[in-house]
């Protein structure tokens, strides 16, 4: 019989923004925090993916090892969007109320020179046209399940980038994140590593600059990726969910 995998209770009080966390995301556009999770539950969700891989991991040339609408495939992933570790930590950043517009897993694999070209999620998540799709809040959480650091393709960014707007960009044919910023050589020459041991979190707005670099390494690099916006959005993406209504 399969073996039931479970993440550890959270500790109470549950962690919130500091003031100075918070300061932080809003001018830069990204605030990192250590220890979210224990390795315990790094584990549990390792094992979760190894679990799914067979059937759900995408085997196509751009985005090998990636598996899309986690939420839906696993209990304990779709459960671990709802974690109130997490929701507690977004709650000052996403509101009235939080939906998730998105889970996924991202990985890059061993000896893997696939980029994720410069982009800004809201490039994919806004429709110019729908002002259904419009959201003043959304973000997304970053969470490595291994060490990331800048060998195995961890997150760079360009600090501040989330104030200066939906950028041009163009559609690429290779690469994991296909929207490609145009002004790329200005976040090549302005961005920065942020290098997080696994079961940190990387919190960051959806209008921020980020990409990632190939993983010149013998392991797998992974990371679950959750994206959130308030609820009183109704967006149209069938993976919508609404995890604390709007009061
Ligand atoms: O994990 C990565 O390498 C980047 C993923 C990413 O930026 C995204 O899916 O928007």
């Amino acid at each position: 019989m399969a073996k039931t995998m479970t993440l550890t209770e959270h500790a109470q009080p549950l962690r919130t923004l500091s003031a100075a966390e918070l300061e932080t995301y809003e001018e830069q556009g990204f605030v990192t925090l250590e220890d979210v999770f224990p390795q315990a539950d790094v584990r549990a969700i390792n094992d979760e993916i190894e679990r799914l891989m067979p059937e759900h991991g995408d085997r196509t040339a751009n985005r090998p090892g990636w598996i899309l609408q986690l939420g839906l495939r696993s209990e304990l992933l779709g459960g671990l969007a709802r974690d109130e570790r997490i929701l507690s930590l977004i709650e000052d950043i996403v509101h009235p109320g939080i939906a998730v517009h998105s889970a996924k897993l991202v990985a890059k694999v061993p000896h893997s020179d696939i980029v994720c070209h410069w982009h800004q999620d809201e490039a994919f998540y806004t429709k110019p046209d729908d002002p259904k799709t419009h959201s003043q809040t959304r973000m997304s959480i970053w969470v490595p399940l291994q060490d990331a650091n800048e060998a195995n393709g961890c997150m760079w960014v360009v600090p501040g980038s989330h104030r200066w707007g939906l950028q041009d960009y163009e559609i690429m044919d290779h690469g994991a994140c296909i929207r490609k910023l145009t002004p790329e050589e200005y976040a090549d020459e302005h961005a920065i590593p942020v290098p997080l041991p696994a079961g940190s979190m990387l919190l960051f707005h959806g209008m921020l600059w980020h990409h990632s670099k190939g993983n010149s390494t013998d392991h797998v690099r992974r990371a679950f990726i959750v994206s959130y916006q308030e609820a009183t959005v109704l967006s149209d993406n069938a993976q919508w969910k609404l995890i604390r209504p709007a009061t």
